[in-house]
């Protein structure tokens, strides 16, 4: 075969797989789990074929979803220092200006944040506690006793515990740009609600990914920012489309995607599978709390990373 009807035969199959693999399981809605699954089921029914669910009465009995009230909040760590996000349009880690800029880590008492969530203070900036590396745990330890250490079920189904248990809560401007990571992540709402924008890794061939500079934003109380390139820090592959409003014209390939969407309510857990991708956003003051374990690094992985690898090459044929 001519290496150009090869390279057509493949970039056939690239487009043709999404949909064959969505035939195979996804549904048209993230389906519902009335209790939380015995080990053994979550692993065969979810884990393995990596299907996302969300599970209700899992986290009932967990005091933060009465506990923590914006009062409570400021009793117990109004006084601590801790890090939160803040950028001038509510993007961190995103692409911007030809760049991917990575939020101000400002280190701030989390009862001014508390207060420009509340409105007590404005500010034009947009600010999201949103650290991740276990902040629940490293920033937050009052808080760890209002909820769980680990979720025994999936830590018993996969044999690890998590690699990070993480705080959230932010402004509704404040977005979570599409990405995906290696982790099976459970996801908590404890009050308000997430909004999830979803893709099956499957979905890859559609999805556009460039490499960027990537930058720091530095802001000011006023409004005005910059942006600091990181000159010694090495290029980031990032995915450049908001989903909510791809641009068509220049990423045609992404209109033959197809977003799955949800709303995770209070008291309400996301089986987030590895390699999905995610767009994230809130309700303003939504409290979440999400456990990252690390997924296996087994065929389902490599799978992936050739679809990636066949995915990158085709786009520079
Ligand atoms: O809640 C968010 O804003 C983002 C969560 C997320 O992207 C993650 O846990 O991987």
């Amino acid at each position: 075969m001519a290496e150009g009807a090869a390279l057509r035969a493949v970039r056939g199959c690239l487009a043709a797989f999404p949909r064959e693999a969505r035939e195979l399981g996804w549904t048209e809605s993230i389906p519902y789990l009335d209790r939380p699954p015995s080990p053994l089921e979550f692993y065969r029914d979810w884990v393995s074929p990596n299907k996302p669910c969300i599970i209700r009465n899992a986290i009932s009995h967990w005091p933060a979803l009465k506990k923590w009230t914006s009062a409570y909040l400021r009793e117990v760590v109004g006084s601590k220092v801790v890090s939160v996000a803040v950028t001038p349009n509510g993007y961190a880690d995103a692409v911007f200006q030809d760049r991917f800029v990575m939020p101000e880590e400002r280190q701030m008492p989390f009862m001014d944040f508390l207060d420009i969530v509340e409105k007590k203070v404005t500010s034009p900036n947009v600010f999201y506690v949103q650290k991740q590396c276990s902040n629940l745990t490293e920033e937050f330890p009052e808080l760890v006793c209002d909820v769980q250490p680990d979720i025994p079920w999936m830590s018993e189904a996969l044999g690890k515990t998590p690699d990070a248990v993480n705080f959230w809560l932010g402004e509704s401007a404040a977005v979570t740009s599409l990405h995906k990571d290696h982790y099976e992540n459970l996801y908590c709402v404890i009050s308000g609600e997430k909004h999830f924008l979803l893709h099956p890794p499957s979905d890859r061939p559609f999805i556009p990914y460039e490499l960027y500079q990537p930058a720091t934003y530095h802001v000011s109380d006023d409004g005005s920012f910059e942006i600091v390139d990181e000159k010694s820090a090495d290029k980031v592959p990032w995915i450049p489309l908001d989903p909510l409003n791809p641009n068509l014209e220049q990423y045609p390939l992404y209109a033959q995607a197809k977003a799955l969407q949800c709303t995770v309510k209070a008291g309400e857990m996301l089986y987030l599978p590895s390699l999905w991708f995610h767009h994230v956003q809130q309700s303003h003051g939504c409290i979440a709390v999400n456990y990252w374990y690390d997924m296996e690094y087994d065929l389902k992985y490599s799978y992936y990373q050739l679809l990636d690898c066949l995915t990158k090459a085709m786009e520079v044929s």
